[in-house]
């Protein structure tokens, strides 16, 4: 039975739990505890802080974990990063009072930060050849400015409205993060090879979310030229309909070509097009 540790609540909670869904691992969140097991799949799914997650992974005590790649780094611990998962985007930036001017990463000498995360922040400043001091202080970061705890922040930043409202301006983008799948480094072959099913199942997902099922009817003349608007995963699917001359055409488009697809479509006679989610597309 392998073991995955996710995020109790937060703002990875509810991503992770449906990415687990998405590829077909149920929890029953009603009976949500420290540890749950999966109604359908070899798995349990331990619910952590997500400060904690990259040690269990490491030690072996959940053999995979989601959490975010800020937290890896600044953890350091050795594990594995199985697949990044596009959600949970943020980055990790300095952040200075607005009024002042900044002149570089020199900026900072000499200089009181304010952190969550000091290790990928003296790793940063030891690459700038910067000498700051680093004050740790876990939450609300964004207020020790105004404080006087420090001169400035180093945090995590998605929107910068957070920024904004306390009077900073992000001068550093340093450490780039999402969500990703972390797994131990040293899963035994049964272990690896339902890591191997999930990264199978979360690729499927993947591929099926950027993609539409295409439906329409179409004059058959305008078949030839349909192909070329429409290479489906092999070929399109193609109907003949009860009215002579008229054909169904399916076919799958990528999400982001869709209505360029339906432009183009429309353009050599389609009509009636029915546009569907792909719920899993296996290769
Ligand atoms: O209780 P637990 O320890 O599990 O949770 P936590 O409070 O430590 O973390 P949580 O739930 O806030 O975030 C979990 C993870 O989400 C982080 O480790 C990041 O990988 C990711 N993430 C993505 C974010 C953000 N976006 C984010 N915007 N984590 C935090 N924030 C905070 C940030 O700290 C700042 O206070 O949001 C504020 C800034 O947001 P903007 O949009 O105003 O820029
Ligand atoms: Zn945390």
């Amino acid at each position: 039975m392998l073991r995955i540790a996710i995020q109790t609540k937060g703002r990875l909670n509810e991503q992770s739990i449906e990415l687990l869904r998405e590829i077909g691992i149920q929890v029953d969140e009603a009976k949500r505890k420290f540890l749950s097991k999966a109604a359908n799949f070899p798995i349990e799914v331990l619910y952590l802080r997500d400060d904690d997650i990259p040690q269990v992974v490491a030690n072996g005590t959940a053999q995979l974990g989601i959490v975010g790649l800020n937290e890896v780094a600044e953890r350091g611990f050795a594990v594995d990063i199985a697949k990044k998962l596009g959600f949970g985007g943020c980055r990790i930036s300095l952040a200075i009072p607005k009024n002042e001017q900044y002149t570089g990463p020199a900026y900072f000498n000499g200089k009181r930060i304010a952190t969550s995360y000091p290790g990928v922040l003296r790793k940063w400043l030891e690459e700038q050849g910067v000498q700051a001091e680093i004050e740790v202080i876990t939450g609300s970061v964004e207020i020790a400015p105004a404080a006087g705890i420090a001169d400035c922040i180093f945090d995590i930043v998605s929107s910068g409205g957070t920024l904004v409202s306390n009077g900073l301006v992000e001068v550093e983008k340093v450490f780039f993060s999402e969500a990703v799948l972390i797994a131990s480094p040293s899963l035994s072959a049964e272990e690896r090879a339902v890591l191997e099913e999930i990264l199978f199942r979360i690729e499927s997902a993947s591929v099926s979310r950027s993609q539409k099922y295409l439906m329409m009817n179409l004059p058959a003349a305008a078949l030839d030229e349909a192909l070329t608007i429409l290479p489906a995963l092999r070929s399109p699917t193609v109907i003949p309909l009860a009215t002579p001359d008229w054909i169904s055409l399916h076919s799958v488009v990528k999400a982001d070509e869709l209505w360029d697809k339906v432009r183009q479509l429309k353009a050599i006679g389609a009509e009636g097009i029915l546009v569907l989610n792909v719920d899993k597309i296996i290769p």
